[in-house]
This record gives C-alpha cells, structure tokens and sequence, in this order.
C-alpha cells in the first residue's frame, strides 16, 4: 500500500526569540509542521536562540519562516494571519519580565494584554474557523495567595503586578474568545520554567550565571532581591510539548502545568551553589542578609533593594492533575536535571 500523503500541519509562533519560542520550534519541526515564526524588529540581533534553526545565509530549512510583526501592531498580525491561515497559532509573545512591568506598565499592557486581544480578534475578523489558538497564561495571575495550598484550574486570581493584570485580560479574553464565538481558544497556566536558554535577568539563570563566574574568579559577588519567595521551577523542554498537547486535546480548555515542587529562591541558591562545590553560609536579616563563601570568607551574595517589587508573589506551587489524567502530561526532568544542564551551558561558555 502506498503512504497517505499528509497535508503538512502549519503553526504560527509569535514569541519565537525567546526561550519557549526557540525551544517550541524545534518541538514542532520535529512533527514535521511547518512554522511561521514572528520577530519583532530591534536595532541589534535577537534571533540568536533560533539561528541554529533558520540558517539565514543558505535558508536551509525549507519549513521555517520568519517575518517581521508585532503584537502591539493589528495591521501586522491581520495580514500574516490572512496570508498564512495556520491550523495552529501559539501566542507566546509578551513582555515577560515582572519586575520590568512596575517600571513600563503601559507597555506591558499593550503587548502582554491586547498582543492576545489583537491576535484573537483576526482569527474572529479573518473567520479562521479550523485555526486552534494557545495563549501562554501565567502562574503569576494567582498572584497573592493567603494559604500554602497548590494552585489549579479552580483557584481564584489575585495578580500582584501589571504583568500579572494583563496576563489575567489575556486569560479571560481567551474565555470569552472561546464562549462567544466558538473559537478553540486554549490557556496553559504554566508555573516557571527555565533553561539554558532562560533570559539573563530571570533569577535562576541570573543566579547560575553568577555562582559559574564566581567560581571561575570573573566575578565576585552576586546582587539579588528576595531570597523568601517560593516558586515551582520546571523545565522549558517540559512544558513546551504540553503546549502542543493542549491544542490536540478533543476541546479547548485551561490547563495548570507544573511540577508541584516548591522551593525557595535561597534553597535554590543552596542547591547551585553546592553542585558548583562552594560553600555558602548565611548572616544577619533583613536587607543586610548575607551569603559568604566558607572557604575564603568572601560575600558571594549581597541584597539590593533595588531588586524588590513593591508587589511580590510569595508562594507558587502547581497542581497539575488534570493535565496529567487528561492529556496524560507530566514533568520528565527534575529540578536537579534543571540545575546541571543550566551549570552545564553556563560552564561550556568558558570553555
Ligand atoms: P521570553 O523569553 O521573554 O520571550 C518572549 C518573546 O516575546 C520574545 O520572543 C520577545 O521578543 C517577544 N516579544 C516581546 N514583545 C513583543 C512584541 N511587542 N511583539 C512581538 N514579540 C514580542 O519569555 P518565555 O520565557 O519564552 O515565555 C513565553 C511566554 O510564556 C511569555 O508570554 C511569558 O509571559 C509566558 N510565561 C512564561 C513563563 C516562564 O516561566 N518562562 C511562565 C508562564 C508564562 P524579543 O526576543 O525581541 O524580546
Ligand atoms: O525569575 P523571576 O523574575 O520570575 P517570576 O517573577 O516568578 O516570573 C517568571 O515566572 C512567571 C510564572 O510564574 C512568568 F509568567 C513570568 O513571565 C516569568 O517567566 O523571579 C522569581 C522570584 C521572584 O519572587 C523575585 O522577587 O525571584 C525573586 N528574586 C530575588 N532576587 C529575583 C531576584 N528575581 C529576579 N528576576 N532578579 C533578582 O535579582
């Protein structure tokens, strides 16, 4: 018998400069979709998680594209939408840094908010009516949480900053895309999740890439906010699969995935720092807290307020369940994994 030919699945990314963007990419070249890839223009190159994909010079990959557009400009997304009518689109674009977003709210709120709005709005104007839509929600949208319990599907938003406003708009309005017209409109509430590939200025890459130089005697100490947070880290490599595995699931719903591992940003440190054979000791409270290596009595971590947010999310922990039971997802890589493959590339940089 002769093979069926299969139409092949088209997917437009919007956010793929950046860590899940690059890493969704791969994921889905690897089932043989073809990806239209949004970059936003910059006077300085920001293409460099997915060079390795796009071979700009010999255009090699005849399944990747990329084109200019912007998810603050509605004339752009109309027509790439119009020209390409995916059978997929991820919205991974956003301004993704919560400590940026108390210093550029507004910003944060155009793209972050209405990028979605904007985006769910062709697909409606367009009446793609096949074109299955994932927007990238935000464990952040739980915000204030009173008890130590795990968050899921059911528990209430609280955000704790204009990030996390405007994550929670882009939640409901992917509801409300789904409710009122009928559009497979997906949320995947995703907890933190990091890699090699993570921004330099999210603290487990900021703290990796701090205890790496250190120990290699390039830096001599690291300037943190605060170490009492609780966050669930899992792993990019993760949680991008899930989000293809949200879009195949026989209807559009909201997902929580995570690893339901808590930990702190200080165990975090601990934890890095002792793979890395330094050992750290803490002193004193408060804004004077600090960690010193034991061995040569030097601080290696200092607290500067400056890294404080005048809103903090104290306490995340996933329940993932029902993404487990329905979509039958859960973590493969531990947060140790996380760490050495974070040291690693880190290591490898220096080489
Ligand atoms: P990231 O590395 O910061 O990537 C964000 C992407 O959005 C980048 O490609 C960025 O482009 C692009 N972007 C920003 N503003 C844009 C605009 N105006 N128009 C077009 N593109 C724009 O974030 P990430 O960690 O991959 O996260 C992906 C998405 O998941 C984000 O929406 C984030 O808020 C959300 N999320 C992340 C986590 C996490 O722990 N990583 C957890 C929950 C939800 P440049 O490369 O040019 O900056
Ligand atoms: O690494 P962070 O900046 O991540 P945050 O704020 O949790 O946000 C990330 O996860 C969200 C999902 O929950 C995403 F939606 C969002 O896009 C982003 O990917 O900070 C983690 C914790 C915070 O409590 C912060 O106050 O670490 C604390 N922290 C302590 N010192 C620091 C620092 N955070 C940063 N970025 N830099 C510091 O020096």
């Amino acid at each position: 018998m002769g093979k069926i030919n299969k139409r092949k699945k088209v997917a437009i990314i919007f956010g793929i400069t950046g860590q899940d963007g690059s890493y969704l990419a791969e994921f889905l070249l690897k089932k043989n979709y073809i990806i239209h890839g949004v970059k936003r223009r910059s006077s300085s190159a920001n293409t460099e998680r997915i060079d390795h994909i796009f071979d700009s010079i010999n255009f090699r990959n005849k399944n990747f594209f990329i084109h200019y557009g912007d998810i603050t400009d509605s004339s752009s997304i109309l027509s790439l939408l119009n020209k390409v009518k995916p059978d997929e689109i991820y919205n991974l674009a956003a301004q993704s840094h919560v400590k940026v977003s108390f210093d550029i709210p507004e910003y944060t709120a155009n793209s972050t908010a209405l990028g979605a709005l904007r985006i769910l709005e062709s697909i409606k104007i367009l009446n793609l009516k096949k074109t299955k839509y994932y927007q990238a929600s935000s464990s952040e949208m739980f915000g204030k949480q009173v008890s130590k319990k795990s968050q899921n599907e059911k528990t209430s938003f609280h955000p704790m900053s204009i990030y996390g406003v405007s994550k929670v708009f882009a939640y409901h309005t992917s509801v409300f895309y789904r409710e009122a017209y009928g559009i497979f409109a997906s949320n995947g509430i995703l907890f933190n999740h990091e890699s090699p590939r993570r921004g330099p200025t999210f603290v487990t890459k900021k703290i990796i890439q701090g205890l790496v130089r250190i120990k290699l005697k390039k830096q001599k100490f690291l300037s943190l906010g605060n170490l009492y947070a609780v966050r669930d880290w899992g792993h990019a490599q993760d949680y991008v699969e899930t989000m293809w595995k949200i879009l195949q699931y026989k209807k559009a719903d909201d997902w929580v995935i995570a690893t339901n591992v808590e930990m702190s940003v200080k165990k975090f440190i601990n934890k890095c720092a002792k793979k890395l054979n330094i050992n750290i000791i803490w002193k004193n409270k408060g804004l004077n807290e600090v960690g010193i290596n034991k061995d040569n009595n030097e601080v290696v971590i200092k607290l500067d307020k400056k890294y404080i947010r005048p809103g903090e999310v104290n306490y995340l922990r996933g329940d993932y369940s029902k993404a487990k039971k329905l979509l039958k997802w859960k973590p493969k890589y531990t947060v140790d994994y996380l760490i050495e493959d974070m040291i690693r590339y880190e290591k490898n940089l220096y080489k």
